[in-house]
């Protein structure tokens, strides 16, 4: 009897634990599909409000630009944790998972390119804002294409 419970005990941690790593930080998948989601709307309010500049239907303001970017060049760290196994859904498509390599790797480049926007977004040099902001922009239409649902 006592080992019985000791047996259903062990079992119960290692489940715990398997399902731990699965999720990482998430209870459930729809944990991490809210977190990542959630990631990718505050990421493309910032990305749109400097749009709205570059585009010039909105005023340009050195700080206000500056914000926004650094605020994209954080959030686009964070949404890649919320893609782990078991955690399909969403708006993602499959090929997150079966094609993983792809994934990470459409996933640095956005990193790497809105890294050079906030670098850009730090000058006052409206035409190398607009020109990173562009090539940011193609890396998340690239990304889109290839991975999000439609
Ligand atoms: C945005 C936004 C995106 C990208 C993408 C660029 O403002 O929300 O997802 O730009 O549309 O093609």
């Amino acid at each position: 009897m006592k080992l019985q419970k000791l047996i259903l005990a062990s079992t119960a941690t290692v489940l715990t634990i398997g399902a731990g790593l699965a999720f990482a930080q998430f209870q459930k998948p729809e944990d991490a599909i809210k977190y990542r989601q959630s990631v990718f709307t505050v990421m493309a309010n910032s990305f749109g409000k400097i749009g709205a500049v570059v585009k010039g239907e909105a005023p340009y303001n050195k700080d206000e630009v500056a914000k926004n970017a650094a605020v994209v060049a954080m959030m686009s760290t964070l949404p890649w944790q919320a893609f782990g196994p078991g955690t399909e859904g969403g708006k993602a498509q499959s090929d997150v998972w079966s094609d993983n390599a792809k994934f990470k790797a459409a996933g640095d480049k956005m990193q790497l390119a809105v890294a050079d926007l906030n670098k850009a977004a730090q000058s006052s040099d409206q035409e190398s804002i607009k020109k990173a902001f562009g090539a940011a922009g193609a890396t998340c239409k690239g990304c889109h294409d290839d991975f999000k649902k439609k």
